[in-house]
């Protein structure tokens, strides 16, 4: 097969309409979009600064033109066949070679492929011309046709065309519907025949299965089915297999005139997510040979492991698991949604670096959320490396749909394009048939005929598994998030299946809401914060530096929620001073509000088997949920969740204010004071522990400790004696507790037994001093959630926003320079810090 790619001399401009006329033309990228090639030519202003996203909305009112002219090489006119190929058009798009039709694209999730042989020319110059229609004009008039609602924090009519969703506004995103060559585009010359796809399924004798970080003792059977298109009946065709071992000798072979049916690895390295073994990764080739010379090739790396979704009827209800190698996994992770409203600036480098935070952050698990766009190949690649299990939605979320014979073979088109795409990858768990609605289409929200709903289930419950099943019959297919299986049986169970847990944030309810629940498995909860000041200061002026400003609250897209975080705020901590403190106490309040939660469904593992919070990155600078903003600075989270996802994690269930009553003025206030550590084991080996507490004086000073030794199961989580204290002052007086194995620290924490706000901290006086990469931060007293932060805001250090029992920790930097360092703690955000301010210095 030849390729020849179509990246070069292109041009781009915004189309006349019927009262104007056509701009000049600027110079495009491609693979690129409309704002990218518009920003590039400071034809347009950046869409994230202050209010400017409502222009960039506006311009997507225009149709576009993207042209090009090439000269294609003359081998290319030796091959039997000639495609046009796009790996993905956004969205709606006319395609003329030599200004004759040469196709239409009209899905983004896409790719399209179009024969021109017959108007590609030979030796000269070929015109190759995309026309792309205002996407915003098509879902008006689409929805002024036919009602399909949908979330209301997005465009009305989103669902009638098949583009991210959230392009045209998410409550965390803005209203960007972007258009162009998003993704590569090449002619394709097919000599003789083709490959379409290979899919490889797996059979592990039984040995194999659990072997130990990958057991040589056993094989695994490679079944292939190889598709060929052959364009030239008749040609002689020969088949060459060959499997590489991660080390890059060959580990298979086989070839053929026909297709081999299946090869054999001997002595196999096993797959597994990431703290349960290695990533060893095999490539996998397939040659397609005619007239002894090769005319095809396949390659791709696949992982030798197994794969499914245990749900197994328990005294519970039914499990949901993911089980790999015939251990059962706890998942923790976040939801991924896409990196960029701008997606061709995303990129691999990019992506990489998220996800290895992710991995940094003891993650084992991503979801990718539906109403974003199917990842890149190199998602998945990265995802294979690092061993993360991936939770993939079709690109369907908050709506309803109209199920039509067209919209049938327009999603069929999609889905088989995304599973023989992606189904190779060793790190893909699960297929899922969408984002949310089950759930909501069961309670009639966005609802509006029975045709509708009886849509619902035709598209996820029949038409979506009956493709899943056979282009990927090895895959677990779940219809919904959340979901108890399908046919609107209780979709957002507690007993039974996956998920979203939105009582605390959209329910308001408080942070100890989260222990009164057992779910199985929690695929979304979350809470907000605001991202560093360094972020909110790339999108705004001094003056909009409010969270209550104009710019702010456009920046905030789940309507009324700065609001709302002020309202959690006033429950847990004081009022904050200033601007920066009160984005501070916000990544605080967001950080121990899924901590409460992890912590608890940890604590439950076994019957809770996963941990998935809501979300990871953000899409743009703005207010959310995320644990890392957009431009990948950590918020508090991201460093609670690398202690609250270690393999070995202690927690405290306390009883407290928090649990009991906040009310100061209530008669009779009484409420029980006590403590229970728990240590989580979620490696696959036993573990000899030891831990400690102490109750402390806001000094540090010890008042009463204990300590008690354990054999915590591999894959467990083991209590330890509860401990009542009705006597403890819980204005003065906390718990400090930590965990070790073999004398050596693992990890370690602190509770109060009243809220931040109330409590009487002393001045921790911090300190650091620096030696390379390792800084040390000196405290007096207890210091709560010390962060250490750099001038330019990009630190990413082994630890930060810990507590600290005075004394000193030492922490060391993984990303960022010791410029400007500055230290503070929940002391500094009470009225306290003023009656007596101490600026950090260095020792
Ligand atoms: C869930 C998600 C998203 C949303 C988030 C926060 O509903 O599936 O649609 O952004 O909660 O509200």
């Amino acid at each position: 097969m030849k390729q020849f790619y179509l990246h070069n001399n292109w041009q781009m401009r915004i189309a006349g309409g019927k009262s104007n006329s056509a701009a000049p033309y600027i110079r495009a990228a491609v693979p690129g979009s409309v704002y990218t090639d518009l920003l590039a030519a400071k034809k347009m202003a950046d869409p994230f600064w202050r209010d400017n996203e409502d222009a960039a909305f506006a311009l997507m009112e225009n149709d576009f033109e993207y042209i090009t002219t090439f000269i294609p090489p003359d081998e290319l006119f030796d091959c039997d066949s000639i495609l046009l190929h796009f790996d993905g058009l956004d969205t709606l798009a006319d395609i003329f070679l030599n200004d004759v039709p040469a196709g239409r694209a009209y899905n983004q999730h896409r790719i399209w492929e179009f024969d021109v042989r017959r108007l590609l020319k030979k030796g000269v110059e070929n015109k190759l011309a995309v026309f792309f229609r205002s996407p915003n004009k098509f879902v008006r008039n689409a929805y002024k046709k036919v009602k399909t609602d949908g979330s209301s924090d997005c465009y009305d009519g989103f669902p009638q065309l098949r583009k991210a969703h959230c392009s045209f506004g998410w409550d965390w995103g803005p209203r960007l519907p972007d258009a162009g060559i998003w993704r590569p585009v090449y002619l394709t010359g097919v000599e003789a025949a083709r490959i379409t796809n290979v899919y490889i399924t797996q059979k592990h004798s039984a040995a194999a299965k659990g072997g130990e970080g990958g057991s040589h003792s056993a094989a695994v059977r490679l079944h292939l089915d190889i598709g060929v298109e052959t364009v030239a009946p008749g040609t002689a065709l020969e088949y060459e297999i060959t499997v590489t071992d991660p080390g890059g000798k060959r580990a298979a072979y086989a070839h053929g005139t026909r297709p081999p049916q299946y090869i054999t690895i001997e002595h196999p390295e096993i797959w597994w997510c990431r703290g349960f073994g290695g990533q060893p990764l095999y490539t996998v080739t397939v040659t397609l040979h005619a007239n002894n010379r090769e005319i095809d090739r396949w390659e791709r790396r696949i992982g030798l492991r197994t794969l499914n979704v245990r749900r197994d009827k328990d005294k519970w209800g039914e499990s949901f698991a993911f089980e790999i190698n015939g251990v059962q996994v706890f998942s923790m992770g976040a939801d991924y949604i896409p990196e960029d409203s701008l997606f061709p600036r995303m990129s691999k480098e990019r992506t990489k670096n998220l996800l290895e935070q992710c991995a940094l952050a003891n993650f084992n698990t991503i979801r990718v959320w539906g109403g974003g766009f199917y990842p890149d190949d190199y998602f998945y690649d990265l995802c294979d490396e690092l061993g993360f299990l991936v939770w993939q939605d079709f690109m369907f979320a908050c709506a309803v749909y109209e199920l039509t014979d067209e919209f049938e073979e327009n999603i069929s088109g999609e889905v088989v394009d995304n599973v023989q795409r992606l189904r190779h990858h060793a790190s893909l768990a699960l297929w899922c048939g969408n984002n949310e609605m089950e759930e909501f289409v069961d309670k009639w929200v966005w609802v509006r005929t029975h045709k509708q709903k009886a849509d619902y289930i035709k598209m996820y419950e029949y038409i979506i598994p009956k493709l899943a099943r056979e282009h990927d019959p090895a895959r677990f297919y779940w219809p919904s998030s959340p979901s108890s299986g399908g046919g609107f049986d209780k979709p957002n169970e507690e007993s039974r299946g996956d998920t979203h847990y939105w009582e605390v944030w959209h329910g308001n309810k408080p942070f100890p809401e989260y222990r009164r629940y057992f779910f199985r498995y929690l695929s979304e909860f979350g809470f907000q914060s605001f991202p560093s000041v360094k972020t909110i200061e790339t999108f705004t002026e001094p003056e909009d530096r409010n969270i209550f400003s104009w710019i702010m609250e456009k920046h905030q897209r789940n309507n009324a929620a700065n609001g709302k975080i002020m309202q959690y705020m006033s429950q847990y901590f004081q009022y904050p001073e200033d601007f920066d403190t009160l984005v501070y106490t916000s990544q605080l309040l967001q950080a121990e509000a899924i901590k409460y939660g992890v912590e608890h469904f940890r604590r439950n593992r076994g019957r809770c088997m996963g941990a998935v919070y809501w979300q990871l990155n953000d899409i743009w600078p703005v207010a959310s949920w995320a644990s890392i903003d957009y431009f990948q600075r950590w918020k508090a989270l991201q460093y609670y969740a690398k202690r609250f996802f270690a393999p070995l994690m202690i927690s405290c269930c306390e009883e407290g204010m928090l649990t009991g009553d906040l009310n100061v003025n209530a008669q009779n206030k009484q409420f029980t004071k006590s403590f229970q550590l728990c240590a989580a084991n979620e490696t696959r080996t036993d573990r000899d522990v030891e831990i400690r507490w102490e109750i402390r004086d806001n000094t540090g000073k010890i008042l009463e400790k204990g300590r008690e030794a354990a054999a915590l199961k591999a894959l467990s989580s083991t209590w330890f004696t509860k401990q009542e204290r009705p006597e403890l002052d819980i204005f003065t007086q906390y718990l400090s507790y930590a965990l070790s194995e073999h004398k050596k620290p693992v990890q370690d924490g602190t509770v109060i037994f009243s809220v931040p706000k109330f409590f009487r901290y002393v001045d921790p006086e911090l300190r650091y001093s620096v030696s390379g990469d390792a800084i040390t931060v000196y405290a007096h007293a207890y210091a709560k959630c010390v962060e250490i932060s750099n001038a330019a805001d990009d630190f990413i250090l082994s630890d930060n926003y810990f507590d600290m029992n005075g004394g000193e920790k030492t922490v060391y930097i993984l990303r960022g320079k010791p410029d400007g360092i500055r230290l503070r703690s929940v002391y500094d955000t009470t009225v306290r810090r003023s009656v007596r301010r101490t600026l950090p210095r260095t020792v």
